[in-house]
C-alpha cells in the first residue's frame, strides 16, 4: 500500500512518449524508448512519470481520442512493453501516472460506433445527443478546436456533442452505465501496478449543453466522488484532475485533505495572463508582473491547510517556459534556473515537462512544418475572420502547443538522438546546443541545477509542509517570498528580469546560508541581483 499523501513530495515528469525517444526508427517515440531512458530520469531524481494518452487511439488529438481503453496503441509498442515500462519504471523508484481522457472518447471507439447505429442500441446514451432537423443546431455552442461543438448523425437523425473535435465525442456522466465502465477501466490500470492518473479536461465531465454549461456543472463533485470511491482510494494512488476552470474555492473541494476527491488539480490562472482579457491565447499581451505575483500568492496561501496546489510552467498544450517568460537567448541558462527555483520553492507538489530540465526553447517553423490540431483550426478561423498570415504565426509562434511537443534534444547526432528515421514532427534547429549529452556531466547545466532543486525538496521536509510568505509584492522586478514550518525557514528571491538590481536581502535575516543559487559565488554581493539570478536561504 502506498503511503497516505505520499505524493506530496513527490516530484514529477511528463513525458509527450510521440516526442520522447524513438528505437524502431519510424519516427515515434515508443514504450522501449522510455524503458531506455529511465536511468537519465533516475538520475534527475524523479518520483513519478506523467504519461500523455498511450491508448489505442486515431491520433486526431494526438491519443485524446480513445478507441480503445484498456489496450495501448500500437506506434509505442505492445501491452508486454507497456507492463514491462511499469515493471522496470518501479525498478527505478519511479511510477508511472497514466493520463485518462473520460469526457470524452474517439468516434472509433466501439461504444460509439454502436451509439450511432439507432437510438434504442443499448450504447446510445453512452454519449449527449440532442434532437434537431440537419441544419438546425440545437444551440450555438462551440468546440475548442473550431466549428460548432454539434455533429450531424443520419442514421439516428439527432446531433451529439463535441467539446473538441469532430472525432472526440463527449461521454454522458449521467448515464451509470457508461460511469460503471469508466471505473472498471480505471481499475484495470491500477491492477497493473500503475501509481496514479492524471484526469484530463476533469471538470467538464458534469456538463449541461442545454445550459450551455460546460465547466462545473452541479453533479461535477458528486461524479468525482463516486470515482474516487471506486477507484483511487484502493491504493492511496495519485489523483491530479486538469481544471481550467479552478478557483481556490473549488481547489479546494478538489483536494479537500480528506481524499474524498482529487490528490490535486492544475489550475492555470497564471498561465492566462499573458493574453488579452476575454480573448483567447492567440491575443498576445505582456506578462503582468504584479498581477502575476498576486495570482501566485492567493493560490499558495489560501490552499494552505486546506488542499494541495500543483506546481507547473510547462505541459504538452503549452509553450516552453525560458521562451515564454524568461529569456531564450542571453540569459538562456541563468533565466530557466530562476524560473525553476521560482516554482520548486513554492507549497505544492513539482511537475517538470520533457525537456524543461534542458532549457528546451520554442520553435519558429513554416506553417506546412506544424502537426497541431488545435493550430490548424484556428488559422482556418481566423484567416476567415480577416486576420494576416504574418498576425497568425506571430501567435503561433509564441502560443502553439507544437512548441513543446518537438523531439526531445538527447545529443548532437542527427534528428537529436531521439530517432534514426524521419520524425513525426521535425526537431528544434537548436538541439546542436541544446541537448542532455551536454548537460548531464556538466556541473552548472540546466539538467544538474533541477537535480539539485529535488534534492532539496527530499531533504527540506520545509519545502514541503512550510507556509509561503509572500515579501515585497510592490516590488516591481523581484519575486521574494519565505518558507516556514515551525523549525525551519527559508528565503527565496528571485530576479524575474534581465538586468541588475539593488535588493537588501541582507535586511531579512541576520544569519543567512546560501542553499542554491544560478550564479557562482564568485562576485556575489547579498544585496545585489544579477540579471535573473536566484538563491534560496536558510535563515538561521
Ligand atoms: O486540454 C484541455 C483544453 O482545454 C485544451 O484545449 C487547452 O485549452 C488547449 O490545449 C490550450 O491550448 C486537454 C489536453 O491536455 C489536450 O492536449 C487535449 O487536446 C484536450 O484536453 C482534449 O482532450
Ligand atoms: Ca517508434
Amino acid at each position: 500500500m502506498l503511503k497516505k499523501d505520499w505524493w506530496k513530495s513527490a516530484i514529477i515528469y511528463q513525458i509527450y512518449p510521440r516526442s520522447f525517444q524513438d528505437t524502431n526508427g519510424d519516427g515515434f517515440g515508443d514504450f522501449q524508448g522510455i524503458i531506455k531512458r529511465l536511468p537519465y530520469l533516475e538520475k534527475l531524481g524523479i518520483d513519478c512519470i506523467w504519461l500523455c494518452p498511450v491508448y489505442r487511439s486515431p491520433q486526431d488529438d494526438n491519443g485524446y481520442d480513445i478507441s480503445d481503453y484498456c489496450d495501448v496503441d500500437p506506434m509505442f509498442g505492445t501491452m508486454a512493453d507497456m507492463e514491462e515500462l511499469i515493471g522496470k519504471a518501479r525498478e527505478h523508484g519511479i511510477y508511472i501516472v497514466m493520463d485518462l481522457v473520460l469526457n470524452h472518447s474517439s468516434d472509433e471507439h466501439k461504444w460509439f460506433i454502436e451509439a450511432k447505429k439507432s437510438r434504442e442500441n443499448p450504447y446510445h446514451d453512452y454519449y449527449v445527443w440532442r434532437d434537431g432537423k440537419e441544419g438546425v443546431l440545437p444551440n450555438d455552442m462551440k468546440a475548442a478546436f473550431g466549428g460548432s461543438a454539434w455533429e450531424w448523425v443520419p442514421e439516428v437523425e439527432q446531433y451529439y456533442f463535441h467539446q473538441f473535435s469532430v472525432k472526440q465525442p463527449d461521454l454522458n456522466w449521467e448515464n451509470p452505465k457508461l460511469r460503471q465502465e469508466l471505473w472498471d477501466i480505471i481499475n484495470f490500470w491500477i491492477d497493473k501496478g500503475v501509481g496514479g492518473f492524471r484526469l484530463d479536461v476533469i471538470d467538464l465531465v458534469g456538463k449541461v449543453p442545454d445550459e450551455k454549461i460546460t465547466s462545473n456543472g452541479p453533479k461535477l463533485h458528486e461524479y468525482i466522488k463516486e470515482m474516487t470511491a471506486h477507484t483511487f482510494v484502493r491504493d492511496n494512488l495519485i489523483s491530479v484532475g486538469e481544471t481550467w476552470s479552478a478557483t481556490p474555492e473549488i481547489a479546494k473541494l478538489y483536494s479537500n485533505p480528506d481524499g474524498s476527491e482529487l490528490s490535486m488539480v492544475f489550475q492555470f490562472e497564471h498561465i492566462c495572463l499573458d493574453q488579452q482579457e476575454g480573448k483567447e491565447k492567440w491575443d498576445l499581451a505582456p506578462l503582468p508582473f504584479h498581477k502575476f505575483k498576486e495570482v501566485w500568492n492567493k493560490w499558495q496561501t489560501e490552499l494552505y491547510g486546506c488542499g494541495w496546489n500543483s506546481l507547473f510552467w510547462d505541459n504538452h498544450d503549452l509553450p516552453r517556459i525560458v521562451s515564454r517568460w524568461g529569456d531564450e537567448g542571453q540569459y538562456r541558462e541563468e533565466s530557466a534556473k530562476m524560473l525553476a527555483t521560482l516554482l520548486h520553492g513554492m507549497q505544492g507538489t513539482p511537475y517538470i515537462y520533457q525537456g524543461e530540465e534542458l532549457g528546451m526553447t520554442n520553435v519558429k517553423y513554416e506553417l506546412e512544418e506544424y502537426r497541431d490540431i488545435e493550430l490548424f483550426g484556428m488559422y482556418k478561423e481566423r484567416r476567415a475572420q480577416g486576420y494576416t498570415h504574418e498576425e497568425l504565426m506571430e501567435s503561433i509562434y509564441a502560443k502553439t502547443r507544437d512548441n513543446a511537443r518537438t523531439p526531445m534534444q538527447w545529443d548532437t547526432t542527427e534528428q537529436a538522438g531521439f530517432t534514426t528515421g524521419k520524425p513525426w514532427i521535425k526537431v528544434n534547429p537548436n538541439y546542436t546546443e541544446i541537448n542532455a549529452a551536454e548537460q548531464v556531466d556538466r556541473e552548472n547545466s540546466i539538467f544538474n541545477y533541477y537535480r539539485k532543486l529535488i534534492q532539496l525538496r527530499k531533504e527540506l521536509p520545509v519545502l514541503t509542509d512550510g507556509k509561503f510568505t509572500m515579501l515585497d509584492m510592490d516590488h516591481n522586478q523581484i519575486f521574494a517570498y519565505l518558507r516556514d514550518n515551525g523549525e525551519d525557514k527559508l528565503l527565496v528571491v528571485c530576479n524575474f528580469y534581465g538586468n541588475t538590481v539593488d535588493y537588501a536581502v541582507s535586511e531579512k535575516a541576520e544569519d543567512l546560508e546560501l542553499l542554491i543559487g544560478n550564479y557562482t559565488e564568485e562576485n556575489m554581493q547579498t544585496d545585489v541581483l544579477r540579471p535573473y539570478e536566484a538563491r534560496i536561504y536558510r535563515i538561521r
